[in-house]
């Protein structure tokens, strides 16, 4: 079975977003026209509470995406973004929602990130995800959805840990940063991950 991966394609990482990937909302076409062509469809939502320490709002003083240790984890210091209950960590509304079949939440715990769908940053604790899968029989994993270098990154790595075959949906991501985007896909290449257009699976 094949499973498309939808990552945090939420109002917050759009254009005018709290948190705004760059054309981040050009994906949402791309995605909903995949969608049909995939054995399931699963989707992870960032959701944070308001005083998540991954917010630079919680550190006086301390500037929007300079970085701390964060529990003995480096950590990017965010604006506040996906805010449980809010408008902005709602899915963006052009995104069809009818196929998705589970949704994973994470960023709860107000004491870690969570950048990955699967795993908290420190592999402490896990999401449900990869069992969610292997119970449906899934084998391959298709992986779209912001951001590129930050969420869809940390997703595709712990897909390869858990050994499914995992695809980067390049034409259906965006990313934070483009210089980040080149690591994240030589990584991902290293790894064992594959790169493709969604043109190969319409
Ligand atoms: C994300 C930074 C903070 C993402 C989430 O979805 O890529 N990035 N929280
Ligand atoms: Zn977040």
């Amino acid at each position: 079975m094949k499973a498309l991966l939808l990552i945090d394609i939420q109002n917050d990482f759009l254009p005018g977003g709290a948190l705004a990937v760059p054309a981040g909302d050009e994906i949402i076409p791309v995605v909903n026209q995949l969608q049909p062509h995939f054995d399931l469809v699963v989707a992870t939502q960032d959701w944070h509470p308001a005083v998540h320490k991954s917010f630079a709002s919680q550190h006086p003083g301390q500037a929007v995406f300079s970085s701390i240790d964060l529990n003995g984890l480096l950590q990017v210091l965010w604006p506040d973004h996906c805010v449980q209950g809010t408008p902005g960590a709602e899915f963006a509304t052009a995104l069809d929602q009818p196929k998705i079949e589970a949704i994973f939440r994470k960023g709860t715990d107000p004491e870690i990130d969570s950048y990955s769908g699967f795993y908290d940053n420190g592999h402490r604790k896990s999401t449900g995800l990869a069992d969610y899968l292997r119970g449906k029989q899934v084998r391959q994993v298709f992986v779209a959805g912001l951001a590129a270098d930050y969420c869809v990154f940390y997703s595709i790595k712990d897909a390869l840990q858990e050994n499914f075959k995992t695809f980067l949906i390049e034409d259906a991501t965006r990313a934070i940063s483009a210089e980040g985007f080149e690591k994240a896909k030589t990584e991902i290449h290293e790894r064992g991950g594959k790169i493709i257009q969604s043109g190969a699976l319409l």
